[in-house]
């Protein structure tokens, strides 16, 4: 989609740091890394948030949530754990309004999701 920053990283308008890929998501390193292990998984067809997967095909969405197992493992953090966290809406403070699952892991995260 036109204007959407995450459709430029995809399409590599915008330089990123490639983690993952395959023909239905692309991951890569985030910006303002909260974690150790801090990558991005975004499908590569656009859809806005989590409000917007019936946009999706179910193998599509599938393979966001695989490529995030796969990236907790290339990453080394699958044995000790890891969290994947998708914001969706203002009150979720989601900035990019363009489906991304957080994958975070490398040090023990808090128990407190707010
Ligand atoms: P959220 O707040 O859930 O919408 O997360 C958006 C994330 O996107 C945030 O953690 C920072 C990251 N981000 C924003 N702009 C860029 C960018 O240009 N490059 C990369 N790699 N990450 C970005």
């Amino acid at each position: 989609m036109k204007d959407c920053l995450f459709c430029k990283i995809i399409a590599g308008e915008i330089p990123s740091s490639r983690v993952f890929e395959d023909e239905d998501c692309y991951a890569f390193r985030d910006i303002s890394p909260m974690a150790p292990t801090h990558v991005l998984v975004v499908p590569k067809t656009h859809v806005e948030s989590m409000a917007h997967v019936d946009e999706m095909s179910s193998a599509a969405l599938a393979a966001c949530l695989r490529a995030c197992r796969t990236v907790a493992e290339m990453e080394g953090v699958a044995e000790s754990g890891y969290r994947v966290v998708s914001n969706c809406g203002p009150d979720a403070c989601q900035s990019v309004k363009h489906l991304h699952f957080h994958v975070l892991g490398g040090k023990q995260l808090s128990e407190k999701m707010d």
